[in-house]
């Protein structure tokens, strides 16, 4: 097949996080996608990270829903809508309106959101339509509406640039924004007055270029925050004039603050920080004119969320230092469409347009749906919604881009409600998810680079989503699901729409008339107008929007000092700190956190389709500090239980200083689909913050022992096994298969026979190497010539098998010394690269050490021109680091 291109380069928008890359892809005739950054993109300028660079490499068919089924039963199209439409009615005839729900996702497209949110709120008649964001962006939706009175981000990513001082709160955007991350790298070279203080809990990559971090107790942001107002205030750091003619509340605020205020030294102590740091953040935050606050989910996925949004926001209204060049606090989005949703009003407690449930907005709305049974009052919260459904009380749900069932909290809660939901419909682009499982009616949805529309990023810019590729199966736009089924359902007359460039129009004009009713911030002026043809063409707009803008303009809200609450003026709110609902005991005594790794996203139902991002972090890990691995006698490389009130996991155990004694850390990855314990959602519980519903999601108390198998096999196969009868398994995508780690209560030699009796290949060429005296067995199959299926098992893992026996598919050897490499004791030659640091280049451990050792590397540029490592993305240059620190230690 030829690989030259069918197209040329077609502009797009990544399909992950919220930094929201423009990405240039072009499709070969041999099906694959060619990707690179897009240089006129204001957001990344051409740069990409490894999710993004890997974009090509996740459109596997193989992996796809690509009909639509009713149980297991593949159905046409007019049946599943059918279905769909008759069972929603038929509840809602019976129960009313509220009996049913829709949950949605920031993975989707602003289009699909506008006719989802329209469908159920204007309608159907009810509110209950949440989305995943109340997982991620809800406590700053809800902070930037107590103080702005409008859920709007004030600053844009230039103020990176701009910044003398650049602090991330409850972020790790090395790993998580890393094209953000890069650019504040850059901007602190170009600029060495520039500062950068990380806030976390945990030592995390984002530290590497920090000069401070303060790594707080868990959850005493708002401690930190106030003692900070109370220093400003004490040491005339205010800007009187800004506070007295652009806010309210101030004196409230102060005072609050001061009910929480201790010494120095004592504040220090409640931190967990030492009293030079502490002052030292203080005065760098007083003395600096230019103050960007990036804080993201260490700052909302907590019960006090919203506060802690507030008491960061109170800290930069108080002294000014808002809607300037350089200066704003900066809520970074997680998914790449969370504004989107909540633009169009997504969560259960807005009703469209950033306009909240009132009856003047409500009789605005109505009339420009020509909906007259339009919902009155917000809907169920996520948490609500799922306790709703496991109470009875919702019997039917639409789930929409998003894998509940891993990814809000108490998982086996989540999956009993939906097994006895009497009707559970999920919207998904894969075929098998642990939320896919529970569903009555499966459809398929058509994924990243098939479906066309658009996404808002962190700094509220538009960016067209395009369609790059053909569709597989009958995958359809997800906007296009929902209007057949509304239209189904008797509603043809607000959902005859033809293309997404219609919806985009009506939405659009939706926001100019909100804006003339409320006049919030988002509107997008002319944008209501644009032809079908400017708007296949759309380049980046950023709102609020009058007419069409060239696409390298930026801009900042509340520049001029006037909000959108109803006296212009920004609210400061008074906050106290609270301490965790969750709180540790004796049988619970550790606390364990929760959040990402660096090259998978969320649930992984795409990110593990390539198999170089799958091999930085091939195992769900259990990050613990020496201390704490001491006290319940756990080696490095271990398997821990680690149990909560709800549930268990097993996690490797992964010594590192990096955590605090007696705080935990997990990723947030795996699910069912992938490993038989590595789930965390099971282990959390469902506190949630009051005001916005978000969910505590990095404070979970749990205990933790040493799980003691008999024996641990690596295996890789070409095909997927069932490997359910195991304790422990985690299945990885590699080169030309997967690659399996398993541990048993089996002996080894028992292991080695039952492993033996799951091959899918019987029939092969088999080679074996044992040693029953050490308890170690080596098995490879092959067949034409090509290794088919190989396993080692011995009493103890030994993690330096991984990588090399992980790449054995890859190898270009003749079979023969394959295998007489892969059965001797150590392996030969190629097979040496070790854990693979850089996912671009593909560089492991063993050849940078050697670079380092043999050539006396000190620094990260020297290492990138002996090895190609960080030339990439850029996003493993914190390791290099630390690796470069590590062997010069
Ligand atoms: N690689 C990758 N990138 C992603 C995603 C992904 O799945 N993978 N997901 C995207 C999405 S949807 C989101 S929401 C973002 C999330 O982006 P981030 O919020 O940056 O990521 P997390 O790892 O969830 O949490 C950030 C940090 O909060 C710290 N933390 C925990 N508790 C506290 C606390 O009490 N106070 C403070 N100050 N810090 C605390 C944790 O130690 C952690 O390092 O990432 C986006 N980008
Ligand atoms: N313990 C703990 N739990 C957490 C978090 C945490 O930090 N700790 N973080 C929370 C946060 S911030 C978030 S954002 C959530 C994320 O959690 P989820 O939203 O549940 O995670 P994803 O894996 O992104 O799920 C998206 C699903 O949509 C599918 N999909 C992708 N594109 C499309 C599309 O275009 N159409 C349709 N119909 N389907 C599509 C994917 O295959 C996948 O199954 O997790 C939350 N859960
Ligand atoms: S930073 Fe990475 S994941 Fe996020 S939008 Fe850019 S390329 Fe995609
Ligand atoms: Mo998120």
């Amino acid at each position: 097949m030829s690989q030259n291109p069918i197209t040329p380069w077609i502009k797009t928008t990544c399909a992950y996080c919220g930094v929201g890359c423009g990405v240039e892809a072009k499709p070969l005739r041999n099906g694959a996608l060619l990707i690179r950054g897009d240089k006129s993109h204001p957001a990344n300028l051409g740069k990409l990270c490894s999710k993004g660079l890997a974009l090509g490499e996740t459109l596997s068919e193989t992996h796809r829903l690509k009909f639509p089924m009713i149980k297991h039963q593949g159905v046409s199209w007019d049946e599943a809508i059918s279905t769909v439409a008759e069972q929603f009615q038929q509840t809602i005839a019976k129960h009313g309106p509220d009996s049913v729900a829709f949950y949605l996702s920031g993975q989707l497209l602003t289009e699909d959101y506008y006719v989802a949110n329209k469908l159920m709120k204007g309608f159907i008649g009810s509110a209950n339509v949440d989305t995943n964001s109340r997982l991620c962006m809800s406590s700053s939706v809800a902070g930037h509406k107590r103080a702005f009175g409008s859920d709007s981000i004030p600053g844009c990513y230039q103020d990176i640039e701009a910044a003398d001082l650049i602090i991330l709160v409850g972020s790790n955007l090395a790993w998580c924004h890393p094209i953000l991350y890069q650019r504040i790298k850059a901007a602190k070279a170009q600029n060495p007055k520039c500062k950068l203080v990380v806030i976390d809990p945990r030592k995390t990559a984002s530290c590497n270029d920090a000069d401070l971090h303060l790594a707080i107790a868990n959850g005493k942001d708002v401690l930190l925050f106030n003692r900070l107002l109370s220093y400003l205030a004490d040491n005339q750091l205010l800007d009187q004039d800004y506070i007295e003619q652009h806010t309210q509340g101030f004196e409230a605020a102060l005072h609050s603050a001061q009910q929480d205020k201790l010494t120095l030294e004592l504040t220090a102590e409640q931190l967990q920080i030492s009293t030079a740091e502490l002052k030292q953040f203080f005065e760098l935050f007083g003395h600096s004119d230019k103050v960007l606050t990036l804080y993201s989910q260490g700052v909302n996925q907590s019960i006090q969320g919203t506060d802690k949004v507030n008491s960061i926001i109170n800290c930069h209204l108080a002294t000014g230092k808002i809607g300037k060049p350089g200066s704003s606090p900066f809520s970074i989005t997680g998914q790449p469409n969370a504004m989107g949703g909540r633009e169009v009003g997504g969560l259960a407690n807005m009703l469209a347009s950033h306009l909240d449930f009132n009856e003047r907005n409500c009789e605005l709305v109505s009339d420009f749906w020509r909906a007259p049974q339009i919902a009155t009052r917000p809907g169920l919260k996520a948490v609500d919604m799922f306790d709703a459904i496991a109470e009875g009380k919702i019997k039917a749900i639409w789930i929409m881009a998003t894998n509940p069932a891993v990814s809000l909290p108490d998982s086996h809660k989540i999956k009993a409600a939906l097994a006895q939901c009497p009707f559970v419909v999920v919207s998904d682009c894969v075929a098998d998810t642990d939320t896919l499982a529970l569903a009555d009616v499966k459809l398929p949805a058509q994924g990243w680079s098939e479906k066309s529309g658009t996404v808002t990023n962190s700094e509220r810019r538009i960016s067209r989503q395009r369609r790059v590729t053909t569709t597989p199966g009958e995958a359809k736009p997800d906007w296009w699901i929902i209007s057949e089924v509304a239209k189904r359902m008797g509603f043809s007359h607000g959902f005859n729409y033809r293309h997404e460039a219609e919806i985009f129009r009506e939405y659009a004009s939706l926001t100019n008339k909100a804006h003339a009713l409320s006049q919030n911030a988002l509107v997008l002026g002319d944008l209501a107008t644009i032809s079908d043809n400017d708007y296949y063409q759309l380049a980046p707009q950023q709102w609020p929007v009058s007419q069409l803008q060239p696409q390298t303009l930026h801009q900042r809200l509340f520049a001029d000092g006037r909000f959108n609450t109803d006296n212009l003026k920004a609210r400061l709110i008074p906050v106290r700190y609270i301490a965790s609902a969750q709180a540790c005991d004796q049988q619970f005594p550790l606390k364990l956190s929760s959040g990402r790794s660096r090259d998978q996203w969320h649930t992984m139902t795409r990110t593990a389709l390539a198999a170089r991002l799958c091999q930085h972090q091939p195992e769900p890990q259990l990050q613990i500090h020496p201390q704490d691995a001491a006290v319940y006698r756990l080696n490095q490389h271990d398997i821990a239980e680690i149990t909560s009130a709800t549930g268990k996991a097993l996690l490797r155990v992964n010594i590192s200083k990096d955590v605090k004694p007696g705080e935990l850390f997990s990723a947030i990855h795996w699910s069912n689909r992938n490993s038989s314990a590595g789930k965390i959602s099971t282990l959390g519980q469902s506190f949630v913050d009051p005001i916005s519903g978000q969910p505590e999601m990095k404070a979970t108390p749990v205990s933790v022992r040493r799980f003691k198998p008999l024996s641990q096999a690596l295996v890789i196969c070409r095909q997927s096994l069932e490997l359910l009868e195991f304790p422990y398994w985690v299945k990885q995508t590699i080169n030309g298969g997967f690659c399996y780690f398993i541990a048993s209560e089996l002996s080894p030699s028992a292991l080695n026979s039952r492993l033996k009796a799951l091959s899918p290949y019987q029939q092969t060429t088999q080679v074996m190497a044992e040693s029953p005296q050490q308890e170690c067995y080596r098995l490879a199959q092959s067949w034409q010539q090509q290794l088919q299926f190989s396993y080692i098992v011995s009493k103890q893992f030994d993690p330096n098998h991984y990588a090399w026996f992980a790449a054995l598919f890859n190898e270009q050897d003749e079979l023969s010394t394959l295998l007489s490499s892969l059965l001797s004791a150590e392996p030969k030659g190629t097979l040496t690269k070790g854990r693979i640091i850089c996912a671009c280049k593909q560089v492991g451990e063993r050849a940078l050490s050697r670079a380092i050792k043999q050539q006396g590397v000190k620094d990260t540029a020297t290492l990138m021109t002996l090895t190609e490592a960080g030339s990439g993305c850029g996003s493993c240059i914190a390791e290099l680091e630390q690796l470069i620190e590590a062997i010069h230690e």
